[in-house]
Parts: structure tokens; sequence; C-alpha cells
């Protein structure tokens, strides 16, 4: 969808390029505020960085589909059932968005899945924990969209513009997942006592996997003061995740319900302050040892083997119309 106006193999030289006077003008640009496009010359490692980001986002919203998708059939409701179709849908179309942007950037779109089926590419760390309960639905939305746009929203004034442009729509569909998963939370704890009861352990089993998916400290984001140079981020991990505890707070408040941290404290500011994060678990989720990532990535690969031949049928088509092209064109 981005691609049709990309540079062609001739001005690709130009993109090895990497002097002192390119570097300082990008920057400035940068600087002003300037939206980078496609065909824009790039420092390598804004390209790479972006690549990197781009296709682990777009991963997460795939994969992000499975945890949802698994709740699909026991809906409690058909209301339930079409909101969460609706939804799952809409993170589809969230990592097509994506791929696409990242293909911008001079990746395919083939490597990008692939490295992520390999399970060389990263995806979002909160994907690998399991939705054992409805209330888990319900928890996905409020929080885990929550904080989806808390990091998003200023995506939206990322330099790239494709990137940008892309979480503009993201954005707006995630505000309406938040809206359901919140209104499950606020329908399930003014119900029954085993209802409440249900919310109450799937916030406790969710909060701290959620305050990880801003991810690492910022004294430990390797990619931080970079991103931030190019205003690729417009806040640090710590921040992002302060405003989300800030926000959300009060929202467990309205809902009746506690959040499991004996340690938060608020302070003068007002600001709610949580206590440590378990870090040894992010890093064993991201190694690979989650609860859920060996069947995620199972899940990812079959569904990738069985669409094998809608992909070959596609590439088939295109291949007879590109002739029957070339045909009427010789006429
Ligand atoms: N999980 O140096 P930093 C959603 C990695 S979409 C796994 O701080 P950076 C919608 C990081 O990649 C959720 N890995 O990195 C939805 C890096 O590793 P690398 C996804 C993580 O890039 C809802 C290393 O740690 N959202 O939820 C995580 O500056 C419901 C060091 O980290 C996005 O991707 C993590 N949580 O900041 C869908 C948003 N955190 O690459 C379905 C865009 C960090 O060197 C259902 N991404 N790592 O191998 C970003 O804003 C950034 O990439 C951060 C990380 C903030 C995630």
């Amino acid at each position: 969808m981005y691609t049709q106006a990309l540079n062609n193999n001739s001005d690709a030289a130009d993109r090895t390029i990497e002097d002192a006077a390119h570097t300082t003008a990008f920057q400035a640009r940068i600087d002003a505020e300037a939206r980078i496009e496609p065909n824009d010359w790039m420092p390598a490692a804004y390209r790479k960085t972006l690549v990197r980001q781009i296709s682990q986002h777009a991963h997460s919203e795939i994969v992000g589909m499975l945890p949802e998708g698994n709740w699909i059939t026991r809906a409690p409701s058909l209301r339930r059932k079409v909101a969460l179709l609706a939804k799952v849908q809409d993170e589809c179309g969230h990592g097509l968005y994506l791929y696409a942007a990242a293909e911008t950037l001079g990746a395919s779109r083939e490597e990008l899945v692939d490295a992520m089926l390999a399970g060389k590419a990263k995806y979002s760390s909160i994907f690998n924990y399991p939705t054992l309960t409805w209330a888990d639905i319900g928890v996905i939305g409020w929080l885990v969209d929550g904080a989806a746009i808390m990091n998003q929203i200023p995506l939206c004034r990322c330099s790239y513009g494709p990137y940008a442009r892309a979480m503009i729509r993201v954005c707006k569909e995630e505000s309406f997942h938040q809206r359901q998963g919140y209104e499950i939370m606020l329908t399930l704890c003014r119900g029954s006592a085993a209802q409440k009861a249900m919310a109450q352990d799937a916030l406790n089993r969710w909060w701290w996997p959620v305050l990880m998916m801003f991810g690492p400290p910022d004294q430990a984001s390797q990619h931080g003061d970079a991103s931030t140079k190019w205003k690729i981020k417009r806040f640090s991990n710590d921040e992002l995740r302060q405003k989300f505890v800030d926000a959300t707070v009060p929202q467990a408040q309205y809902l009746g319900l506690s959040i499991p941290d004996p340690g938060m404290t608020q302070d003068e500011e007002g600001h709610w302050r949580h206590g440590a994060i378990d870090w040894s678990e992010f890093k064993q989720v991201l190694a690979g040892n989650g609860p859920c990532n060996r069947d995620r990535l199972a899940a990812r690969r079959k569904a990738h083997d069985d669409g094998a031949w809608v992909r070959e049928a596609a590439a088939a088509y295109a291949e007879k119309r590109k002739f029957r092209q070339a045909a009427q064109a010789a006429e």
C-alpha cells in the first residue's frame, strides 16, 4: 500500500553514502520536525532500528490475535462474540499495515515473517501469557490495549512518515478495543461475587506482565537514546509506564478492584509509584521460556503452513494476469 512510489535500483546506490554532510542534514530535518519519507536519504542505523521496531510491532499484532482468538467460540453472548471477532480482525489489519510500512524501508514481508517463525525476531512479551477465563479478555482490552495506546499515541508523531500515519488509524481502533475490555470488566465487577473474583484474579495475573510491555527500565534500554534523538520515541519506557500507571489506578478504583502491588504509593504530585518489577521474568519470556512461547510459535507456524496454498494461488494468479496484460498490450 505504500510501496508504489519507492525508488528503483539506480537510486539504491545513494543509500550507501554515509557521510557527515548527509547525517547533519538528516538530523536537522528531524530537529525541525520534518517527516522522513521512504525515498529520502536516511542513516543505515535509522533504517535498521525502524525495520526492527516496526516488524516487531507487526509480529506482536499477529501473534496478539492468538490469546483472544482462543475465546471467540466461548464468548458469553452474541454481542460479545461480534465485538471480539471485530477486535481480533482489527489486530490482523494492524499487522498488515505495519508489514507494509516496514516494506517501505526495503525489507520484504517474507523475510520478516520468516524471522518471526524461526524464533529469531521478537514480538511483545505480553502475548506469551495464557487466557484462562473470560475475564482475561476484559483485562486484555482494558490493560493490554490501554498500554498499547499509551505507547502508540506518541508514535503518531514518529519521524518516519509511513509508521506515523499507520499509527493514527491503529490508535483509533485500539481505543474501541480498550473500551470493549473496560466494559467487560465493568459488567463482571457489577455482577455476582464469583464474577468479581474472576475479574480480580485476571487483574492479578496480568498486571505485572502489562507493566513489562513498556520495555526494560530506561538505564537498560539499548535503543532508547538513539530512538529519542531520531524522534522515533517521544517518551522513554519508564515515562510511558508511569503515565499508564497514573491513568489506570483510578480506573481500577472505579471498578472496585485492587492493584496487586502492596508496595504501591501515591507521591505528593499525585503519581502512583509502583513496586519493583521482576525483570528476571521479562528476560525469561524474551528468551522463549514464558508460559506460552512455544504454543504461540507453533500456532503461527501451523497457520503459515496451512496458508501456503493461498499464497501459491495468489502468486499464480498474479503471474497469469501479468501474462494476459502483456498479451493485450502486444495486440
Ligand atoms: N516484549 O532498547 P529497548 C499491542 C526488547 S502491540 C518483547 O528499550 P526499544 C496491540 C526490544 O525489542 C504491542 N521485547 O527497545 C495489541 C529490544 O530488543 P532488540 C507491541 C521487548 O525498541 C493489543 C530490547 O528489549 N507494541 O499490544 C519488549 O527502544 C491486544 C531492549 O529494549 C509495539 O511494538 C517487550 N515488551 O523500546 C495486539 C510498539 N520491550 O530489538 C493484540 C512499538 C522491549 O534489540 C491484542 N515498539 N523489548 O532485540 C516500541 O515502542 C518499542 O520497540 C518498545 C521497546 C517500547 C516496545
